[in-house]
């Protein structure tokens, strides 16, 4: 009893505010969670909740990850007049579920919601009756009219954004939702974010930049996030170093879609980050095999001198026709460019004893159109590369990319509101053998895979591991 009443787990949970923001995932992920993913924080609810509070309107929290049965949800939501949710794809079974509870106890409750599910796929959200106010696109700009004056507001609002992310209030972390048991508080270090093994914790996770300008179809996300100007170099430093006084920080994760590009922003990232943070933490940040190859010098400037250690790459495939079809704008020799020159810059960094960089590689399977060869040359290239966490999932046709929205439309996709996940068994898309995925991944394909690689390339083996839920 002691221990649920510290971290909440409790039904006798009693409202302080008028309104909750609810924080949504999985049920108990940041209780006993599967895996380090899932305990990151939302940076939409963060920077919202910071804009309400900081001008007067105050929210209460509660979490589903918080959580370990729906049952436990009723009593904590009993009493609110509103509640307001951050809706992604992945995360629209939570709000569905929620929204009924929070009816179910409050009648006459208000839901206001928002975030890219709403952006996205407006149609499935308009279909919950339960979701009052919907609101699609960026939030800060609106979010304290919306939830001061609802009744203003038709049902569905165009959000209005920030023109610069220099506009954005630092997040106060402190409104992020904690960890829900004891064993998971200790090696947690909230309000910062706990190690996932990319880098030591504390970790805190930051965006620079929110759109990638690229148009992969499994993503363009830039049909759908507004541009905005990066977050300032100088506000950048200065956050990390008042949170390393106030907290102490172990690493970074920069969440940005792709930090590698806009050469004038990394050049002075290089200039300034050494010399003026705290202390030139590690990071994990995400590029594009094309970038490297056109920046090569610029690349091996940010991984030697700011400490960019973990490289997140979305190869996807290692076949050129798959990578047309994805519409990728990379071809196979870029990313064999990239992994060489990355392998180089580590080997170096080794001989001189320090810690060589690797790869983050995202690896797609299962897109259609997809051969057996294409997913031999995809699994040859993973085997390739000598520094490298693979994250490999079977592609999930998310609304909002043009190829998600097409499979959709032919009644190809298997997620529904129930179920949006992607969980590394489930099978998304009708028509792809994931039967031989799940071998192939198992090392059965192993002789065709191993074609002209090298013995110590042959031995890096079975990646059903690397199946994560993304
Ligand atoms: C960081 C990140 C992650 C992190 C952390 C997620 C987290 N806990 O927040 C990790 C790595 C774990 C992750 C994982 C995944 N992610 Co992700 N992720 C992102 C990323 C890069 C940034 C998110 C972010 O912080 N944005 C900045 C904040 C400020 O924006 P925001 O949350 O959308 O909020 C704004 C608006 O939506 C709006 N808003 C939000 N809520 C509300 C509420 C109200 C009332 C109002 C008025 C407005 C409003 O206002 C906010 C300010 O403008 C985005 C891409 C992007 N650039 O946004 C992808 C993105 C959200 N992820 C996506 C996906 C698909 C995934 C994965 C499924 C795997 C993948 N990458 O393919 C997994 C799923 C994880 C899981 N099962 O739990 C998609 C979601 C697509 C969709 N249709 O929802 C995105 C858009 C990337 C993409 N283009 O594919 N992700
Ligand atoms: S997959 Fe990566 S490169 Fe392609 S549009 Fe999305 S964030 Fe940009």
């Amino acid at each position: 009893m002691f221990i649920k009443k510290i971290f909440g787990i409790n039904d006798e949970h009693k409202p302080k505010e008028k309104i909750v923001w609810l924080d949504l995932g999985d049920l108990g992920d940041l209780v006993n969670p599967a895996g380090p993913h899932e305990q990151w924080q939302d940076h939409g609810l963060g920077l919202l909740r910071t804009i309400l509070h900081q001008n007067g309107v105050m929210t209460d929290l509660l979490s589903t990850r918080a959580i370990t049965s729906w049952d436990q949800l009723k009593p904590q939501l009993k009493g609110y007049e509103m509640m307001i949710m951050n809706v992604r794809s992945y995360t629209y079974p939570s709000a569905y579920r929620a929204a009924k509870i929070f009816k179910e106890v409050n009648p006459n409750g208000m839901i206001v919601t928002g975030g890219m599910h709403a952006t996205v796929a407006l149609d499935e959200m308009e279909a919950v009756p339960e979701f009052d106010k919907i609101c699609q696109g960026p939030g800060e700009n609106v979010i304290v009219d919306l939830v001061t004056n609802p009744a203003k507001h038709p049902r569905v609002i165009l959000g209005v954004g920030a023109k610069s992310m220099a506009e954005w209030p630092m997040i106060d972390r402190t409104l992020w939702p904690q960890p829900n048991s004891k064993k998971l508080a200790k090696k947690f270090s909230w309000p910062l974010e706990p190690e996932c093994g990319w880098g030591p914790g504390p970790v805190v996770t930051l965006l620079t930049s929110r759109v990638c300008p690229w148009q992969c179809v499994f993503c363009n996300e830039n049909s759908y996030i507004p541009n905005m100007g990066r977050r300032p170099v100088e506000m950048v430093i200065d956050e990390l170093n008042f949170l390393d006084r106030k907290y102490g920080i172990g690493s970074l994760v920069i969440h940005d879609s792709m930090f590698f590009q806009n050469p004038s922003w990394l050049e002075e990232w290089v200039e300034k980050y050494p010399r003026k943070a705290n202390k030139v933490w590690p990071y994990w940040a995400a590029a594009r095999a094309d970038t490297v190859r056109q920046w090569p010098e610029l690349f091996e400037s940010v991984i030697r001198q700011t400490n960019w250690n973990t490289v997140s790459i979305g190869f996807e495939s290692g076949s050129d026709r798959v990578l047309k079809i994805l519409n990728k704008e990379c071809t196979e020799e870029d990313n064999y460019f990239a992994i060489d020159l990355l392998t180089r810059i580590g080997d170096d960094m080794e001989k001189q004893g320090k810690k060589p960089p690797l790869f983050w590689s995202n690896i797609m399977l299962g897109i259609p159109g997809e051969t057996r060869d294409d997913a031999f040359k995809t699994m040859r290239m993973v085997k390739y590369t000598k520094r490298i966490l693979p994250s490999i999932s079977f592609y999930a046709p998310y609304p909002g990319s043009a190829l998600g929205h097409q499979l959709i439309a032919e009644g190809k996709s298997n997620m529904s509101k129930e179920n949006y996940h992607r969980f590394p068994d489930d099978e998304k898309v009708k028509g792809i053998d994931y039967h031989f995925y799940r071998e192939l991944l198992a090392g059965k394909y192993d002789a065709d895979v191993n074609r002209g690689l090298t013995q110590l390339a042959q031995n890096r083996k079975n990646f059903r591991d690397a199946l994560i839920k993304a």
